[in-house]
């Protein structure tokens, strides 16, 4: 998914393997034995949510997987990043602003939604652009129910989301890999979607700081990256938002980037995925499988172009 642009070489390019794999076992270690006995490392705290209809059966991917394979910028670039750096993230206290196009415009502080709203699980497969997938047991509220109280009207087209901004915390926006901070966008009718939700917990659990808490979006029939993790603004907007991948490479990634196996990236095919703990690769499903419920959103939208 990164692009790499002259000069923007990273460490590990530069790096022989071993020397770096060495360092950074060093690295975890030293890490390990701070952050272990820190606030920041605040154990998962149990939620509990009501099964849902829109949960699938298939198998769970590993608790294991799920939390240490992560796409997560704001802690650098491998896999393995998320997992070792987001442990120093301040996650309390923690607000979201609301504004823009709605009557009520306010601040979400994420203690009292946690006490105010009862939360669903939905196991939701979860598509990345990069070609793998994996099933998720979220625990949220619809993303609607949470949008309708701050009563958007009818200039709110679209809903922007911004992700935190905090380098000393988030070390990978030391660098500037993405414009930070990361942003995404849906068309309000997206947004509004019963399948879309705000996610706060996984397994039974708040969310771990890897996987976007302690609030994060999930819009299971689109590529991975529009799922923004710990989210701080909501905007109602008249206008399609600025997104982040879309502004850094627009030839790559959509700002609709519904999972589609017949619109290839243009540097991989988008039919088939790798299924973290399969060994053969799946095909990819229109919609990630969920078309019955979203597909009536884009009837008449040429869905090559507005990709
Ligand atoms: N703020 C932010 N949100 C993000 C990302 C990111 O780098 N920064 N990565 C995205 C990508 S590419 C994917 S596939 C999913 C991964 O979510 P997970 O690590 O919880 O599986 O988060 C998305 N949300
Ligand atoms: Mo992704």
């Amino acid at each position: 998914m990164l692009i790499r642009h002259r000069g923007d070489l990273t460490e590990n390019d530069v790096t022989p393997r071993d020397v770096y794999l060495r360092r950074r076992e060093f690295m975890a270690g030293a890490l390990g034995l701070g952050l272990g006995l820190t606030a920041g490392a605040a154990a998962a705290v149990p939620l509990k949510g009501a099964p849902s209809p829109y949960s699938t059966d298939e198998k769970r991917t590993p608790r294991e997987d799920v939390t240490t394979y992560n796409n997560f910028y704001e802690f650098g670039v491998d896999k393995d990043d998320p997992a070792r750096n987001a442990g120093r993230l301040t996650v309390s206290p923690w607000t979201v602003k609301v504004d823009g196009a709605c009557a009520k415009p306010g601040v979400i502080d994420l203690a009292d939604f946690l006490r105010g709203n009862a939360l669903q699980e939905r196991i939701y497969r979860l598509r990345c652009v990069e070609g793998w997938s994996m099933v998720i047991p979220w625990l949220g509220v619809p993303l609607a129910d949470l949008l309708k109280k701050y009563e958007p009207t009818s200039k709110a087209k679209f809903v922007a989301f911004e992700t935190l901004y905090r380098p000393k915390e988030m070390i990978g926006q030391q660098r500037g890999v993405l414009d930070w901070p990361y942003r995404e966008g849906l068309r309000i009718d997206e947004a509004m979607h019963p399948l879309t939700i705000m996610a706060v917990g996984l397994y039974g659990e708040t969310l771990p700081r890897q996987n976007g808490a302690p609030m994060r979006l999930v819009v299971p029939w689109k590529y991975g990256f529009k799922s923004i993790k710990s989210v701080v603004r909501i905007s109602f907007v008249e206008r399609q938002p600025r997104t982040a991948w879309n502004d850094l490479a627009p030839n790559e990634y959509g700002f609709y980037s519904n999972v589609n196996p017949q619109v290839d990236h243009p540097r991989w095919s988008q039919a088939t995925e790798r299924r973290l703990g399969e060994f053969r690769r799946r095909d990819t499903l229109m919609f990630n499988g969920y078309g019955d419920q979203v597909a009536s959103m884009y009837r008449g939208l040429d869905l090559k172009k507005y990709f």
